[in-house]
């Protein structure tokens, strides 16, 4: 499946560090004087190329259609003892959670996962030495300079993992995104047609006026999601940082599913892709409550998958029900309190 032009989480770069200004061979001319003295200035540096992690960016998208980050050369040295100017660098910013990876190897180079964190992507080359800086008691004037050294040219791997406190995971239709524009700022899109995020959102929650948290929705799961089955297993990988996880489950599933069927699945799926997925601390959230006459689902869903009482919080992320409740519950297991 071709994914939509907005998000993007792994793309391949070329840093092209700056090359070093070349130094200089001059010397001093002045009237009555016959052999002035060696005057070339060195070069300048080269400037380097750095990726800077921002809280503010959630995709590569600029590196899809810009993928060669150049910096500039360093000024070649002049007469008169002028260095050449340094070449100015080049910034990327970069979202938080972003890792920098050897593209040939895999192996990672740098994660980025704190805001304003950096990493020197490629080195700009030194400036090369003027004929002035040869100058010795034995060498009064040297006739050669040295040239700037080449930058450095790096291919590199950049692929984004979400860094969030909880994700939500969850079958399409099940109500991920209509849940995360009732407790946060986000606003995906949501509708009555399964697969409708295409990408994931994050949101941030107030759980008053000095706590907040974040979550992640991703796109939905269905049965093989870690086999590339629906979306596939691609977005699980946004979810693997995260503290906490929330099963989005719906309590008037499609088909003949019954709501503990979803959360089977969903249970499987996590661990097919990667087994520290189900050991984190997670709520079972029993959506539509709405659509409900009374409470045997419920209890039926609680019989049949085993899950803890207290770990299952039914709410209607539609009419606002125990919305605020879910909240508090998730900022308490965010924090490790009541696990
Ligand atoms: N009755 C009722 N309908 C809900 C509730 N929550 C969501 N819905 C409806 O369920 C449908 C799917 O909601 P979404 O929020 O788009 O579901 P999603 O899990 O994000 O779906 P995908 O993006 O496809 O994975 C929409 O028509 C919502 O209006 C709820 O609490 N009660
Ligand atoms: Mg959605």
């Amino acid at each position: 499946m071709v994914k939509p032009k907005s998000f993007i989480d792994k793309v391949e770069i070329v840093a092209y560090g700056g090359d070093g200004g070349n130094g200089c061979v001059s010397f001093r001319r002045e009237k009555y004087v016959p052999r002035g003295d060696p005057n070339g200035g060195n070069g300048g540096n080269g400037g380097d190329v750095v990726l800077t992690a921002d809280k503010n960016l959630y995709t590569l998208l600029d590196f899809y259609y810009n993928p060669q980050l150049k910096a500039e050369r360093g000024e070649n040295g002049k007469g008169k003892m002028m260095t050449g100017e340094d070449g100015k660098g080049i910034a990327s910013k970069v979202p938080v959670g972003t890792l920098v990876k050897d593209p040939e190897t895999g192996l990672v180079l740098c994660d980025l996962v704190r805001d304003r964190q950096s990493y020197i992507a490629a080195k700009g080359g030194k400036g090369g030495r003027g004929n002035a800086s040869f100058k010795t008691s034995t060498e009064q004037a040297p006739r050669y300079a040295v040239k700037g050294k080449q930058g450095e040219c790096v291919r590199l791997l950049l692929e984004l993992k979400l860094v969030a406190d909880a994700g939500l995971v969850g079958f399409p239709n099940a109500g991920k995104s209509t849940l995360i524009s009732a407790i946060s700022s986000a606003r995906p899109k949501i509708a009555d047609y399964p697969f409708t995020t295409l990408v994931p959102n994050l949101g941030v929650v107030y759980v008053n006026n000095d706590k907040s948290f974040t979550v992640a929705d991703i796109p939905g799961l269905i049965k093989g999601a870690h086999k590339n089955a629906g979306l596939g297993h691609d977005f699980l990988r946004h979810i693997e940082r995260t503290r906490i996880i929330l099963y989005v489950i719906n309590l008037k599933p499609f088909e003949n599913r019954k709501p503990s069927d979803e959360y089977k699945i969903l249970y499987e799926e996590l661990k097919c892709h990667k087994k520290e997925l189900i050991e984190k601390p997670f709520l079972v959230i029993l959506n539509k409550l709405d659509l409900l006459e009374n409470r045997k689902e419920i209890d039926e869903f609680i019989k049949e998958t085993g899950v803890k009482k207290k770990s299952v919080i039914a709410v209607s992320a539609k009419d606002g029900i125990n919305l605020e409740k879910l909240v508090e519950q998730a900022a308490d297991l965010i924090e490790n309190k009541n696990i």
